[in-house]
């Protein structure tokens, strides 16, 4: 195992436990227990001990008075922990820390993290006789990056309710490896073997180093059979799969005086010494296996979290498409009335004003209307007709006024109800891409969630391409804005919006530009002969007398997200056409003429729709769905982010994982 991986399998963990929860976070999974579970997971039992400089960690276990805390102070090379007689004399866990690392409270931390507690600073060797939190000294060992544990026994007490029992089992839970001492009078202990091998079952395997504290008079063959016997009372017949190696140390009263320190022999010559052993120890290889199956798991939940975000981020995306959905249809109804003679007739004006002066001469006599239409209007009466427009003008003005103002009140009506509401019904035509689009994540997500039952909503309805209707809810990630916009008074965002109707009413300076340009666009359309042809300037001018003050809108096709799309085919079809221009249809009007119009209408319309919906849009937006539709929009941009992220680390994570089991 490279440490490129490993430093690899540790920064995209890292990374992991960073993102998983901001995610599950961002799009309001509600799955904060789950995620708090998992959290924990990853810090205590794989983070800490992945980290590339975390220390190998011994624990020194065994049967009381077997000498643990002699041979704890052999290690570090001082007289630190107790010794005694007395079988149970340590009652804490004592950590020796790198006296370079032992100012790292996170260090302590995460080295101590089974026992829930951050290691105090051991201050008298008496401390360790007594109960409590676990204690750490600072050592000048000449084992690099090494921390050993000396731990009470746990044999001490009665049968079923040994006192030091769950302290043991947090600190080798707490190591990566187990030293086990043991002596002549307990080897053949099976309830010792049997405790510590119980043990290891519930946290994970440690392997081992045996050292037997023994009379110098005993043979190699007689320790290693003893030795044998303890490795397989511990692991059964695994033992050589888990045993890193056998030592002796001999009595030696000089020891049991604190002259000396405890002498750690390999039984074997021909085996490492000791010390070299613990130094070679490839401690992040250990952890990879030990923690295999937790990285497993870890990323199977990860995987899981990372899946329900998906759905959740595609159901935001569906809120998100259909409250613009409802949104433009709200602006749609609220420029339900069209200000057709104003329009046009400011249309005329500037399509005159813009006449190359040739053509205004050429106007002028008169000479190039058509028979048909100086029937319909009357050579003297073109001039009157003039005059009266200008007063009809302005009467409709009120007149659309009062329309634009109910047209508002139910248009905001309608979308501040939508905006607030826990759920959102919208319909759209199914040839809408918009539309297409909803209905195949509300396949998605139907699939994802119940696989290989209902069908497409699309294709359900389809057929005739007609109206498609979804109802969706309002996604937890806007409930906040829901409540905020809620506790506001309907009645003042109504107000404020129907103050600002006069920029609604009036034809702005875009607008004026984008007539201009269209009027360009036209006549470079335009052959000579039809520049000059009075019947259509006749039309243009005519137009806003023949009609009804303002042309109600009215389409059932849905409105893009992007923009209006104004389909006239269905708008003004034929004969809504004539109905429009009120002229008999045996007036005689040329096919080229009449579709000339049409095509004017159809784009003067556009530009009044364009111009005016961004108007409506934005009074909308800034009063009433832009919580929802900015908080919404920057949510689906952020988990798109996070969600890359975490398919990264966690490829990374499932890699490392699965190359360690081979
Ligand atoms: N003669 C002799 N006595 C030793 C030797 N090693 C340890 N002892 C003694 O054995 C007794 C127990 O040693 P400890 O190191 O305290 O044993 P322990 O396993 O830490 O004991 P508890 O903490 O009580 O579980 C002490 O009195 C030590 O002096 C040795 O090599 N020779
Ligand atoms: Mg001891």
């Amino acid at each position: 195992m490279g440490n490129e991986i490993d430093k690899g399998l540790y920064d995209a963990l890292k990374n992991l436990r960073d993102q998983v929860p901001r995610l599950a976070d961002m799009l309001k999974l509600g799955m904060d227990e789950q995620i708090g579970f998992w959290n924990e997971i990853v810090d205590a039992k794989l983070l800490s001990r992945l980290a590339p400089d975390f220390p190998v960690v011994a624990a020194i276990c065994g049967g009381g008075s077997s000498g643990k805390s002699t041979l704890f102070n052999a290690l570090v090379g001082e007289h630190i922990a107790p010794t005694g007689g007395t079988a149970g004399l340590n009652r804490r866990v004592l950590f020796s820390v790198p006296a370079r690392r032992a100012e790292h409270t996170d260090l302590l931390a995460d080295l101590a993290r089974p026992f829930k507690d951050v290691p105090e600073h051991l201050k008298d060797k008496d401390e360790l006789t007594l109960p409590g939190k676990p204690l750490y000294v600072a050592t000048h060992s000449a084992l690099n990056n090494m921390v050993i544990l000396d731990t009470p026994d746990f044999d001490t007490g009665a049968k079923g309710a040994y006192t030091n029992r769950e302290v043991t089992r947090m600190a080798l839970e707490a190591s990566d490896i187990l030293i086990y001492i043991f002596t002549n009078s307990n080897y053949n202990n099976r309830d010792n073997t049997d405790f510590i091998a119980q043990m290891l079952t519930g946290i994970g395997k440690r392997k081992c180093l045996l050292v037997y504290r023994v009379y110098p008079s005993y043979t190699q063959h007689e320790v290693l059979e003893h030795a044998r016997t303890v490795a397989e009372g511990i692991y059964g017949k695994l033992a050589d799969q888990y045993l890193l190696g056998v030592y002796r140390t001999d009595e030696d009263n000089n020891v049991a005086a604190g002259d000396r320190f405890m002498d750690i022999k390999p039984v074997d010559t021909n085996d490492p010494e000791f010390s070299q052993v613990l130094q070679s120890i490839n401690a992040r290889a250990i952890r990879l296996e030990l923690y295999a199956s937790i990285l497993k798991d870890v990323c199977q939940q990860a995987e899981n979290i990372r899946e329900r975000s998906e759905v959740a981020l595609d159901e935001l995306r569906l809120y998100f498409d259909a409250l613009q959905i409802a949104q433009s249809q709200s602006v749609r109804e609220a420029l339900k009335n069209f200000p057709i003679n104003r329009i046009m007739r400011r249309f005329a004006r500037v399509w005159a004003a813009t006449d190359p002066t040739h053509v205004k001469i050429m106007r002028r006599t008169g000479s190039v209307i058509e028979f048909p239409l100086k029937m319909l209007l009357g050579a003297a009466g073109w001039a009157r007709d003039q005059m009266s427009l200008e007063k009809a003008d302005s009467a409709s003005v009120n007149v659309y006024a009062q329309k634009v103002d109910e047209d508002l009140v139910t248009a905001v009506t309608g979308i501040h109800s939508q905006t607030v509401s826990p759920q959102l019904a919208v319909s759209g035509s199914a040839r809408d891409p918009l539309v297409r689009r909803m209905a195949d994540v509300i396949d998605l997500i139907r699939r994802r969630k119940n696989p290989g039952k209902g069908e497409n909503p699309l294709t359900e309805t389809a057929g005739d391409g007609l109206t498609v209707s979804f109802v969706v809810e309002a996604h937890p990630v806007v409930h906040r804005e829901q409540a905020l916009l809620r506790s506001r008074d309907f009645k003042s965002v109504l107000q404020s919006i129907l103050a600002e109707k006069e920029t609604i009413l009036g034809i702005s300076q875009d607008m004026e530009a984008d007539l201009e340009k269209l009027a360009d666009d036209f006549r470079n359309k335009m052959g000579l002969w039809r520049k000059i042809n009075q019947t259509f300037w006749a039309f243009l001018n005519v137009l806003p007398a023949t009609v009804a003050v303002t042309y109600v809108l009215s389409t059932g096709d849905p409105v893009g997200a992007v923009g209006i799309k104004v389909k006239l085919a269905g708008l003004f079809g034929a004969k809504d056409l004539y109905a429009l221009f009120a002229i008999p249809f045996t007036t005689g009007l040329k096919k080229a003429d009449r579709q000339q119009i049409e095509e004017m209408l159809r784009v003067v319309l556009q530009t009044w729709l364009k111009d005016k919906s961004k108007i409506v849009q934005q009074l909308i937006e800034k009063n009433i769905t832009g919580g929802n539709i900015r908080c919404a929009r920057q949510t689906i941009a952020d988990a798109d982010q996070l969600m890359d992220n975490i398919n990264r680390s966690l490829r990374t994570c499932t890699q490392a994982g699965g190359a360690d089991k081979k």
